[in-house]
């Protein structure tokens, strides 16, 4: 069987470590959100993708859910004393290991896609990983703050402010030119399912879909979301921030509607949230809560279910 995930960070990598345990024959392509990439000191650092190859290659910090476990962070220290700008972002010694070798890769003229195949036979993470382009795309965030209004890079608006300063406008640079990374449309085409876990679904499934020919090509496939809304609420972190900025209610039911019934075929939601539908969409209701990876699984066996039985 052959399966097509977009991910995020945390919310898509934890999903597909369930994913992968569900369906332990399939062959599973991720297509990975570069929009939170960004370059510091040089290097460039892709959060999402380092993400879901830490979690299923077991190099994550757990509790974090980002970065490296058995972490350090001298390096970050020598660069605050030297007073080198920004010390907002936190890079651990062993995560900048892998920014170099991905800065010095790029450098040398190989595309995003080849570094992360590369970086992936390090950590065997038991799944095909494709960014969702080669070209740079960094999702930006318009404010309007004391300092005026200005547009800033997505990390320095999520971790910089926490997502407090409300979001005018999400704004993908680069997204009008960048194309699918190699791999990516022929992966849809030749997939039995797509699931779409309970990623952020404005920036991170929301800018995989903006990248030209990827959601016309979803469309044409049995869909199954996740949804990362439990209860009118993120099960974790701040989409809530992401989804007032596009003027969509934090429910299961108005990000089923942000989809819409010409992508979604399925859509499970918690048990809590048992009464939202549309019309040409299956809607199941689970308990949607990841507390360990056996939670997880039992999610993914759900929508795998429901693929099939919409399939
Ligand atoms: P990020 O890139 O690290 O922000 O991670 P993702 O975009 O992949 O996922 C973030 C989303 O995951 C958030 O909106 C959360 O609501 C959702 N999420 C995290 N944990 C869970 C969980 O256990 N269950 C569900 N249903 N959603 C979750
Ligand atoms: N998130 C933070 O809240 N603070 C950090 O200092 C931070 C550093 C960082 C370094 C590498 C990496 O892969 C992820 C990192 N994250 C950090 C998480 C990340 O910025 C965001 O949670 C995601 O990009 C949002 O999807
Ligand atoms: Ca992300
Ligand atoms: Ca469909």
């Amino acid at each position: 069987m052959r399966i097509v995930s977009l991910a995020g960070g945390i919310g898509g990598a934890r999903f597909l470590r369930g994913l992968r345990a569900a369906a332990p024959d399939a062959e599973i392509t991720v297509i990975g959100n570069t929009g939170d990439d960004i370059t510091l000191y040089g290097l460039r650092v892709c959060p999402d993708l380092d993400t879901v190859m830490y979690t299923l290659g077991g190099g994550i910090d757990e509790e974090q859910g980002w970065g490296r476990r058995d972490e350090t962070h001298v390096v970050k220290e020598e660069l605050a004393a030297y007073g080198v700008e920004p010390q907002w972002f936190g890079l651990g010694d062993r995560d900048f290991a892998t920014h170099i070798v991905r800065t010095q890769m790029l450098d040398a003229g190989y595309p995003l896609s080849a570094v992360t195949e590369a970086l992936c036979t390090r950590w065997n993470p038991g799944v095909r990983l494709i960014p969702m382009t080669d070209d740079r795309t960094e999702t930006h965030i318009v404010i309007n703050d004391e300092r005026g209004r200005r547009a800033v890079h997505f990390q320095e608006w999520w971790v910089r402010m926490r997502a407090s300063v409300p979001a005018e406008r999400i704004i993908l640079v680069g997204a009008d030119e960048a194309k699918p990374a190699p791999g990516v449309l022929q992966a849809v085409e030749d997939a039995d399912a797509v699931i779409l876990p309970p990623s952020n679904p404005v920036v991170s499934i929301g800018t995989i879909l903006q990248i030209k020919g990827i959601r016309e090509a979803l469309e044409g496939k049995t869909v199954v979301g996740v949804s990362p809304i439990v209860g009118g609420a993120p099960v974790r972190g701040m989409a809530d921030a992401c989804l007032s900025a596009i003027g969509v209610e934090t429910t299961a039911q108005a990000v089923l509607e942000l989809y819409g019934a010409a992508l979604i075929d399925g859509w499970l939601v918690a048990e809590e949230d048992a009464g939202v539908s549309l019309d040409g969409v299956r809607v199941v209701a689970r308990p949607l809560i990841m507390h360990d990876a056996g939670a997880a699984a039992e999610i993914a066996r759900a929508a795998l279910g429901l693929a099939g039985e919409l399939g």
